[in-house]
């Protein structure tokens, strides 16, 4: 009886653990099968895939952090199942298993331990804030006004002036999306101002937003788009801003840095923003979202009054 206890039983459960972790491994194997992820997505554990150099420093944080909560889950996951399975009641036990308690050196493993994992954390969430808030010397800096409901962007430095001496500029009204045109792989700074309440400005596919506040506060922040990632994005207000809060839309055109630099030669002979995107080969409307629309023609998609912007 002894015998069976000692020998016998371990090498079943061997053999059962085999069984069972090789099932695991094929169950983990088929959902990534049949999902579609590929290694890249699986390996973000959900992170968006974003466009800019910052959000790239973000998906590095995510997936890091999300790596040490595996690392810890599995020891306190594991350390779980070995107590059920190995101190679980058999025929025949009357007494409960050695209880520890004032164990000195375990007890100081947890304390320092998971101080150590935290300070680490810290570490890095510290660094990647700084490296995502730092302004350098920006090459192109836009100038956003928020108000109720839409937006502005002025393109800052001497040089950016209409025919008439002003500013170049992009504003947005219930019949026209403004198209924000920006050149991949230069440092762009937006800078923050709004006319009335707090607005915030988002673009998900850069994986950051930040609030756009009324009287004497400037917010900035600075991001470089990934070269290659030339395309429409949509823009959104993300702060509940009044009754069109949900139609305070903008887009965001990545363009190469020569389109970028047509467009505003362009902007400054005096073409209008739809104009010049055509002169550099886009589609001079948004295409990720639309307006709400004042004018009457019965067609909730205003392409048919676009024309009026
Ligand atoms: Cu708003």
């Amino acid at each position: 009886m002894v015998a069976r206890d000692s020998e016998v039983r371990p090498a079943r459960a061997r053999g059962r653990g085999r069984r069972l972790a090789a099932v695991g491994l094929i169950g983990v194997a088929a959902v990534f099968a049949l999902s579609g992820c590929s290694i890249d997505d699986a390996f973000g554990f959900g992170w968006p895939k974003g466009i800019t150099t910052q959000a790239h420093m973000m998906r590095d944080m995510w997936v890091g952090s999300t790596i040490a909560a595996f690392a810890v889950g599995i020891v306190v996951w594991g350390l779980i199942f070995w107590c059920i399975i190995r101190y679980r009641k058999r025929a025949g036990d009357t007494e409960l298993p050695v209880q520890t308690r004032y164990n000195l050196p375990i007890e100081l493993i947890y304390s320092v331990v998971p101080f150590l994992i935290i300070a680490v954390l810290f570490y890095y969430t510290a660094v990647t804030q700084t490296a995502v808030d730092k302004i350098t010397k920006p090459d192109v800096t836009v100038d956003i006004v928020a108000f109720k409901w839409n937006w502005q962007f002025t393109y800052e430095g001497a040089n950016n002036v209409d025919p008439a001496g002003a500013q170049i500029t992009t504003i947005g009204d219930s019949d026209y999306i403004p198209v924000l045109v920006v050149p991949t792989g230069e440092k762009i700074l937006f800078v923050e101002n709004s006319k009335d309440v707090i607005h915030s400005f988002w673009v998900p596919e850069l994986l950051f937003k930040r609030d756009v506040f009324p009287g004497n506060v400037t917010n900035k922040f600075e991001i470089t788009i990934n070269p290659g990632a030339e395309n429409a994005y949509v823009g959104r207000c993300a702060e509940l801003c009044g009754t069109y809060h949900s139609e305070m839309n903008f887009e965001l055109r990545a363009v190469t840095p020569a389109q970028y630099n047509q467009f505003l030669a362009l902007k400054r002979q005096g073409d209008s923003t739809p104009q010049a995107l055509v002169g550099i080969g886009l589609p001079p409307y948004a295409t990720t979202t639309y307006p709400v629309g004042t004018c009457r023609t019965g067609n909730t998609n205003t392409t048919a009054c676009q024309g009026e912007g």
